[in-house]
């Protein structure tokens, strides 16, 4: 099957811009279906012309956006079926219930990429620790992800990199890029103000992140000769004022609201498997009971609810780590 690339086809003559015209056509029927599910992207051969560097018959086209990770072949096909093609290139190494892993099985979800490989790895066997792991991650931590030779490691990056890389191969057409970045839930909005909060919130992020698991997980992260209660006293406060601030956040907007405003976006995607948590480590509702709302609120979405940890379902009921917060 033959590789088609759009700067490719628009270095040829005219007779390839044509195509690659009827190609983005074609491309964009194809997003539009694939955002109510199941259908069929109908090829017009006619349209296609001769030089075209594609295998071309009557009723019949072969071509495959290796880039974009669709290929179709045939004279229909499937969307739906084509995405699923796309999603099994991708190798995602996860562990039960740890945010970063989760993040990113939230992000296949919303992309629709829910035919995507995986291996659970037991942290408590080390399994992270593999030689397997280890060839594609130095630091040998999970997620450890792979979309073909593309090796993404960072939750954050592989979340990012879900969203926008289809967008890169469309550079030169704003309207071809935009329409596939509608691929499943659009993550990151156009408009530069949304934007800008949704980056604010998922960055920020962080703080929320790393303060819980100094709380939660204060032996884990600290050896015995670390420990203070002073430090233990001054991190539980830290992390009060961190949910104050998100408390404020959600404060701001209508009931109902997402982390970033009235649309479900990467803020969520990444925020979420901290947020949930707070209830999972019995902290008192009341020290954050916007952010619960919010909690219930999303864990009936169906991306977090397919990817929910199974540990998770085995247990439903987690340690008080957070009880006294
Ligand atoms: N920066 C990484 C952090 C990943 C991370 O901390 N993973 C933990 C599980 S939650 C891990 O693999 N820990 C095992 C270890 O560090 O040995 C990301 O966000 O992807």
């Amino acid at each position: 099957m033959k590789r088609f690339l759009r700067d490719d086809v628009m270095e040829g003559g005219c007779g390839e811009n044509l195509f690659a015209s009827v190609m983005e056509l074609l491309l964009t029927a194809a997003v539009s279906l694939a955002g109510v599910g199941e259908g069929l992207v109908h090829v017009r051969p006619e349209l296609a012309p001769n030089r075209s560097p594609l295998s071309l018959g009557p009723g019949r086209v072969e071509f495959s956006a290796v880039a974009l990770g669709y290929s179709f072949s045939g004279e229909t096909r499937s969307v739906s079926a084509a995405l699923r093609g796309m999603a099994s290139d991708m190798l995602l190494y996860w562990g039960s219930g740890s945010p970063p892993c989760w993040r990113v099985m939230i992000a296949l979800e919303e992309k629709q990429l829910s035919g995507y490989r995986s291996k659970l790895l037991s942290f408590d066997k080390k399994e992270h620790q593999s030689d397997e792991v280890k060839a594609l991650n130095p630091r040998a931590q999970l997620p450890t992800f792979k979309h073909g030779e593309i090796v993404v490691n960072e939750s954050y990056a592989a979340c990012f990199y879900l969203e926008v890389k289809r967008q890169l191969l469309f550079m030169n057409s704003s309207f071809i890029s935009s329409v596939f970045k509608s691929q499943g839930t659009r993550l990151l909005p156009e408009d530069p103000s949304e934007l800008a909060l949704v980056y604010q919130r998922v960055f920020e992020s962080q703080n929320l992140q790393q303060k819980m698991y100094e709380v939660a997980f204060y032996d884990w992260v600290f050896p015995e000769g670390e420990r203070h209660e002073s430090a233990v006293k001054r991190k539980r406060e830290s992390l009060i004022e961190e949910l104050k601030l998100w408390e404020g956040y959600l404060e701001k907007t209508v009931r109902g609201s997402y982390l970033a405003g009235r649309s479900f976006s990467m803020a969520d995607v990444v925020c979420f498997p901290v947020v949930a948590y707070f209830p999972r480590l019995h902290c008192p509702p009341e020290r954050c009971p916007r952010l619960m709302e919010y909690y219930h609120m999303l864990k009936e979405r169906a991306s977090i609810k397919a990817s929910w940890p199974p540990g998770w379902i085995e247990n439903p009921v987690g340690p008080e780590s957070l009880k006294n917060l």
